[in-house]
């Protein structure tokens, strides 16, 4: 049934028009939403709008957020995702329906589209709806945040405009805005309110522990590094001596996002960035375009370059967390779990389940997949090795925390820092800023050097590859990735590959948030790993209708 904001729709859609696409390409929701060159993304992002206001009168009101970023991806693409009420990743059936709307070829049809979703969905387009939203540094953000903007306004969508905002920033306000005055309250909702919250819980869950030496963060020069700087001012010095130095901090120079810096460079090049150049032995950390994902490491004469990945931090947070449910006493009462991807280092799949004794899962890549898996423990560890994730605690478990009488005063410690713990990692969406503090609340109360945490096991080698090819959507996969069901052969023709290897393991996918195929591998020894890696990539480059070899590059 035609409603009175159909003229206004149709008027603000033609401001925001959809790039038509080659015939037979689609505009995809992938694995963290739209993300392309942002001279494709206005109409999109429109029509996103209508869609976030549609999820939220879906849920009679409850706030939606709608997050636009481009995160590792160069400075000149961007995208937008949308966030569910509690701070987790749209419901994966509304990707077909996001997927539906945007590629409507007319502002007509798009009409159409919205209404024929309205009664499929059975929602009452009367009912109140509201989204928040924020965006990184990226210039393109303005434009696309006004089209975003349209679609409220053509849709009576009251809207909250966060403005810079990291995207783990924008799941916690997603979340407080939807919990505010409830038991459940996640904290204030305002960015300072998410900045004393984790400060706060920083203080609590070091309990005293002193942090040793200097941090450095480089921040890839994204949203991560202003934020982080804001940060550190919410935490009380006097009590918290936290020595910081934020580098790669520089977001008036778009051309400088993501460039030679951060996360995705440190897993992918498997090197620190060059700029500037860490001090030998310095405890180093890099964050993301849009601060979600983190990387340690650190480069000294005796050992080169040494990078703690997410598999790392993984490790690292369910070790840490197991040794205190002991110590509590309710190692019993708490099912401890790890999810990890196909990306995952075997040799730290091999470590939780051999030495640490917990139960992991695998998914396809995507936080998405990780944290709905993770929910189904009390306690659900999940990590992409690329270093996006956190940790989940089901609220029986910060019950159990508060509430369990202690028999013993260690038992009283452990509970009140497993009960920080919680409140320290956001329990919305992997954090680079929370994981951070993390990982230095658990070296501090182990009293362990980024060295004794790199002892606990030795990676396999590996290495990523990135693969342009003709046709990304040439590939699909079965088993959580970890096999090639399309094209017919190319499977085949990979595991002949890995047979000649020692320890080895390999396999490629489509990327969903680049226009490329990825390969990884792994192996007994350094050469074995990349040397198969880039046989992989010349079997995908074959299958893919490739551009040439020059295209293979690590990454
Ligand atoms: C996004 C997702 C991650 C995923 C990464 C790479 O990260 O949130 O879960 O691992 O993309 O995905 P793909 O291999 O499909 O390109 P980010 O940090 O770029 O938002």
């Amino acid at each position: 049934m035609a409603s009175s904001n159909d003229d206004k729709i149709l008027a603000a859609s033609a401001k925001h028009p959809i790039v038509p696409l080659p015939a037979g390409s689609l505009y995809k929701y992938g694995t963290a939403g739209f993300r392309m060159s942002s001279d494709l993304l206005e109409g999109v992002t429109f029509r996103v709008g209508l869609i976030a206001a549609l999820r939220s009168r879906k849920l009679g009101g409850a706030a939606i957020g709608v997050m636009i970023t481009a995160s590792h991806n160069p400075a000149q693409d961007n995208g937008v995702k949308v966030v569910d009420p509690m701070g987790e990743m749209l419901e994966q059936e509304w990707e077909t329906y996001s997927t539906r709307l945007v590629n409507s070829p007319s502002d007509k049809e798009l009409l159409e589209t919205y209404h024929a979703l309205a009664t499929q969905l059975k929602i009452d387009l009367k009912t109140p709806a509201k989204v928040v939203y924020g965006r990184d540094t990226r210039p393109s953000g303005h434009t696309l945040v006004a089209a975003l903007a349209s679609a409220f306004e053509a849709t009576g969508t009251e809207y909250v405009d966060y403005k810079i905002l990291t995207t783990p920033q924008l799941h916690y306000l997603t979340r407080a805005t939807n919990t505010e005055g409830t038991p459940e309250a996640y904290g204030e909702v305002s960015e300072a309110g998410y900045y004393k919250k984790f400060a706060d819980a920083f203080v609590h869950a070091l309990k005293g522990r002193k942090i040793k030496g200097t941090l450095t963060v480089d921040c890839a020069n994204g949203v991560g590094g202003p934020k982080l700087n804001e940060f550190l001012k919410y935490i009380p010095k006097d009590q918290v001596p936290f020595d910081v130095k934020v580098v790669n901090d520089d977001v008036l120079r778009p051309e400088v996002l993501n460039l030679d810096s951060g996360a995705d460079y440190v897993k992918t090049k498997q090197r620190a960035p060059p700029h500037p150049k860490p001090e030998a032995g310095a405890r180093c950390c890099s964050l993301d375009g849009d601060a979600d994902r983190l990387m340690y490491y650190w480069t000294d004469a005796e050992t080169g370059f040494f990078m703690l990945d997410g598999d790392r931090i993984a490790t690292l947070a369910a070790s840490f967390i197991a040794d205190l449910a002991r110590s509590a006493g309710i190692e019993d009462d708490l099912r401890i779990g790890v999810v990890q991807t196909a990306y995952a280092n075997g040799a730290s799949t091999k470590y939780i389940q051999e030495n640490l004794r917990l139960p992991v899962v695998c998914t396809p890549t995507g936080v998405k997949h990780l944290h709905h898996a993770a929910c189904s423990f009390d306690v659900g560890v999940y990590f992409e090795a690329n270093g996006h994730g956190t940790v989940l605690f089901s609220n029986d478990a910060m019950a159990t925390f508060r509430n369990k009488e202690p028999q013993s005063p260690a038992q009283k410690d452990a509970l009140e820092t497993l009960s920080a713990v919680g409140n320290l990692i956001n329990q919305t969406v992997g954090d680079a800023i929370s994981d951070m503090l993390l990982v230095e609340v658990i070296l501090a109360h182990k009293d362990w050097s980024l060295r004794d945490w790199a002892n606990t096991y030795s990676d396999l080698p590996n290495r990523l590859v990135r693969v342009e090819v003709g046709d990304k959507d040439l590939f699909e996969t079965t088993d959580a990735e970890r096999r090639l069901s399309k094209p017919q052969g190319a499977q085949g023709e990979i595991d002949a590959l890995v047979k000649k290897y020692t320890n080895a393991r390999s396999f490629a996918r489509a990327s969903g948030t680049e226009n490329a195929c990825r390969v990884y591998a792994e192996a007994a020894t350094r050469a074995e790993a990349d040397e198969l890696a880039k046989k992989v990539a010349v079997v995908v480059e074959n299958y893919g209708g490739g551009r040439g070899s020059a295209a293979v590059s690590s990454a």
